[in-house]
């Protein structure tokens, strides 16, 4: 088993469809194994999105990230990181394949309503990042 971390961007909790991409997170067969919902403060959306401190669209990716609260899930599955790229679809939604979140739900590049780690070692990071081994539960995986 493979965990993944997700982010439901504040796009996606503004536009009222979390509980949509959270079923179909739980379709696709991934567990929920650690979830909550936070206000990212601007200092923290930066040292998570450290490696784009460099790009055009930095400044704008915080302002986007910290305008509302997200939705933090760990997701347990084989193949968790491949899984749930696969799920989101490409960064851009006009890029992304039919069926994918990213499809069906969001607007543009920067406003893309999901993350997802994009190796299994920066998953390890990531979920490390948001979460506290004493909320990371131990789940059954049926
Ligand atoms: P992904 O989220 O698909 O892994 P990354 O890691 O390349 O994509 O980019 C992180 C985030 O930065 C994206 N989810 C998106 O919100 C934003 N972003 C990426 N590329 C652009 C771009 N060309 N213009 C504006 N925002 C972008």
């Amino acid at each position: 088993m493979e965990q993944t971390l997700a982010i439901l961007k504040p796009d996606a909790v503004a536009t009222k469809v979390m509980g949509k991409v959270l079923r179909k997170i739980e379709e696709a067969g991934f567990t929920i194994t650690a979830l909550k919902m936070i206000r990212m403060t601007r200092q923290l959306a930066g040292a998570f999105y450290e490696v784009h401190k460099d790009k055009s669209f930095y400044n704008q990716l915080l302002d986007f990230m910290t305008e509302g609260p997200c939705v933090i899930a760990v997701l347990t599955k084989e193949n968790a990181v491949e899984a749930w790229r696969a799920l989101m679809g490409a960064t851009d939604p006009e890029k992304a394949a039919a069926g994918t979140i990213r499809k069906e739900l969001a607007e543009n590049v920067s406003r893309n309503i999901v993350h997802g780690s994009d190796s299994p070692e920066n998953a390890r990071r990531e979920v490390a990042f948001f979460f506290s081994d004493s909320e990371l539960i131990e789940c059954k995986m049926n």
